[in-house]
């Protein structure tokens, strides 16, 4: 582990840094709280072993900051105290440091709170690699290992505040697999699934990396295309009916004899400025209008 110890006191950051480097890891010492903040913001430390009374910021301080900055990574704070100064004990523990020690500092005492240091901040490794894990996997639909619905609206939300702010444009397309369910009746459940790994696979290999692909539900995909303008936006659409087309995925249930993909578009722009929703509702509209003038096509 990297270890910061924090103590105006050079014999006290000497014997730290001893027991420090005897247990195996890295120490790094700074003599007031300022140039410790400084120290932690640069190579961000596992562990912080900090006095409590220092020039600068005081040990108090250092440790509510570390405490309100932090995010995913967990820094295990020990406070060195005077013996006797209970009420120190109590604030500093209140302020989020895990741990203290009393000074004078027994280096056989350090150690031993550097183990406990290390089995707590690899316990909170653990922890962020799971809420990471499962924040992706509530994201992204299993079936497609497309993003999901929920990751949806998330950032449609962002890239509406953005398009508002800066005035840019951006466009949504609703995509529906044509006769779906025949073809699900016809080929089986089974294949179906198959298909639509397909036909996800076809969207996201005809768009950029910067547009969005998402599984809307069923068989319904959203593409959300940033900073296009409605003419280049139904331009690189048409290449996705293409691609999807281009699959040539058998489908005795559609007049073609082929697997088919309806669209319905709709663009956000400071003369349409409608809210995500409304937009989607836009997108839907044109999709059903996309399926009754006869399929295998896209409408605005
Ligand atoms: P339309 O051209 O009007 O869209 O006709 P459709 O048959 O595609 O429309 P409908 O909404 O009636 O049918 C959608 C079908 O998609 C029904 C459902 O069984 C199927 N479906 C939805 N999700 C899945 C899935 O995850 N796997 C499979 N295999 N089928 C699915
Ligand atoms: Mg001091
Ligand atoms: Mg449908
Ligand atoms: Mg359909």
């Amino acid at each position: 582990m990297k270890v910061l110890v924090a103590d105006d006191d050079p014999g006290s950051l000497l014997v730290a840094r001893a027991a420090v480097e005897r247990a195996g890891h890295d120490c790094l010492t700074a003599e007031d709280g300022d140039q410790a903040w400084a120290l932690y913001l640069e190579y961000q430390p596992e562990v912080v072993v900090t006095d409590w009374m220092m020039p600068g910021m005081d040990g108090l301080a250092l440790c509510r900051a570390i405490r309100s900055r932090e995010e995913d990574l967990y820094t295990y704070v020990v406070l060195l105290t005077s013996q006797g100064s209970r009420d120190d004990v109590l604030a500093g523990l209140e302020a989020g440091a895990d741990d203290y020690v009393t000074k004078p500092l027994d280096p056989f005492v350090l150690h031993a709170r550097l183990l406990v240091a290390r089995r707590i901040t690899s316990l909170h490794a653990d922890l962020a690699h799971y809420r990471r894990v499962l924040s992706r996997q509530a994201r992204t639909d299993p079936l497609t290992g497309l993003h999901n619905r929920l990751k949806l609206s998330e950032d449609l939300e962002q890239l509406h505040l953005r398009s508002q702010r800066y005035g840019e444009q951006f466009s949504l397309a609703m995509c529906d697999v044509d006769n779906f369910k025949s073809y699900n009746d016809i080929y089986g459940h089974q294949e179906g699934d198959l298909a639509l790994r397909a036909v996800a696979a076809a969207l996201l290999g005809s768009t950029r990396k910067s547009d969005g692909v998402y599984r809307f539900g069923g068989e319904e995909f959203l593409l959300v295309l940033p900073q296009q303008s409605p003419v280049r936006a139904k331009a690189l659409m048409e290449r996705v009916l293409d691609a999807v087309r281009d699959l040539a995925i058998a489908h005795a249930g559609d007049p073609s004899g082929q697997l088919r993909l309806s669209a319905g578009m709709s663009s956000f722009s400071v003369d349409h400025p409608g809210d995500a929703n409304a937009l989607l509702g836009e997108a839907d509209a044109a999709l059903y209008a996309a399926k009754a003038a006869g399929r295998n096509r896209l409408e605005l």
